[in-house]
């Protein structure tokens, strides 16, 4: 692909990792868009001219898809004229192809059925948001870092809303003594400096995705890094924690030049990990070093000889608490595992 007509495509986070899967740049370049949002049954897109259009998707390709091979917001597509275009406010096309990423973050959907749902795509850090008007829910964020390949996603923990003081202290230390090796970075939306940290992450092309829940104060921030509200945000809020859900899509944002793109998302109310959940990540780094020195590869950590974590837990040097999360969540994606094998069935 020619330099000049990659250089937007950066901008909007194009890598070299897509190269090979357009098979003739010259001609397909024109089709290459991005997803900002998605819709029941449409999705917003933007194009290589940074243009806002919409994408349809054929019924029957979406039937024959796995649901993490859906398309979804950050991923990149091929786009085809729409021949029965009725769209009037922007231009339609179909989605022809959707581009493998190289990221994603997928969790078990809620509800009884338990598929996949792909909660971002082609993401390069994912800012893991709490805030200090709600107790600190460590398992939580042991959870969302689960979520993530962090080989190719850097998880980055922000901690919001530092101008309520009451809970600063016990909420800034919870943080930095359970997830040593995890950046931290402090934000009150009242000092919109606070965000220069982010900011200076946000290089141009970088992807980037506020994860956390609900009330935290994510669309608060989306909105400051875009300086514009384009984010609904509740102006009054008594019950941030009691599950009143303001955002209630994901939405992608082109950040003014030169910075990157953040993925806002709604807050979630159960985090289940799938099958490819990650807990070799720096949630539990700990407890996966000492299993290298356990006497069985596959130790669990329970009642097996000669365990290193065991050992390293009477010693106090890892909580028994973290240890028994561990091993919940370990179970837990048996249980999904067996669940989601049997089904395919
Ligand atoms: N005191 C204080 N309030 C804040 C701060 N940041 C956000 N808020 C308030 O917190 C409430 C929730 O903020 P939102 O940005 O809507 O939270 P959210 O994480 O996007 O929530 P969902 O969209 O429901 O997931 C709003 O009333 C904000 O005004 C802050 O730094 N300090
Ligand atoms: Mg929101
Ligand atoms: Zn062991």
């Amino acid at each position: 692909m020619k330099t000049e007509n990659k250089h937007y495509l950066k901008t909007l986070g194009w890598k070299d990792f897509f190269d090979h899967q357009i098979e003739n740049p010259e001609k397909d370049y024109h089709r290459i868009a991005r997803i900002t949002h998605e819709h029941k049954d449409h999705y917003v897109l933007m194009n290589n001219n940074g243009e806002k259009i919409i994408g349809l998707i054929s019924g029957k390709w979406k039937k024959n898809l796995q649901e993490q091979d859906y398309p979804s917001v950050g991923d990149w597509v091929l786009t085809e004229t729409n021949p029965t275009s009725t769209q009037i406010k922007y231009p339609s096309f179909v989605i022809e192809k959707r581009l493998i990423p190289y990221s994603q973050i997928i969790r078990r959907a809620a509800g009884t059925q338990k598929k996949a749902q792909v909660l971002a795509s082609n993401i390069d850090i994912a800012f893991i948001v709490s805030s200090c008007n709600q107790e600190m829910d460590l398992k939580r964020i042991d959870r969302y870092i689960a979520l993530l390949d962090t080989k190719i996603i850097k998880p980055i923990l922000i901690l919001n809303k530092c101008d309520l003081e009451v809970s600063f202290q016990n909420n800034h230390e919870a943080l930095q003594k359970n997830f040593p090796q995890i950046p931290l970075i402090l934000t009150r939306s009242d000092q919109p400096e606070s965000l220069f940290p982010i900011q200076q992450l946000l290089t141009q092309g970088i992807t980037s995705v506020f994860l956390g829940s609900s009330g935290v104060g994510k669309s608060t921030l989306t909105n400051l890094l875009l300086g514009d509200s384009k984010q609904l945000v509740q102006p009054i809020r008594n019950d941030d924690s009691k599950g009143r859900h303001t955002t209630t899509s994901r939405t992608l944002f082109l950040l003014p030049t030169p910075l990157g793109i953040i993925i806002d998302t709604p807050g979630l109310r159960e985090i289940q990990l799938t099958e490819n959940f990650h807990l070799d990540g720096p949630a539990f780094s700990d407890i996966s070093q000492l299993a290298l020195a356990c006497r069985f590869s596959d130790c669990k950590h329970q009642t097996e000889p000669d365990c290193a974590v065991k050992l390293a837990v009477q010693k106090g040097e890892v909580s028994a608490q973290k240890l028994s999360h561990f091993q919940k969540l370990l179970k837990e994606n048996q249980k999904n595992y067996h669940s989601s094998s049997q089904r395919k069935k």
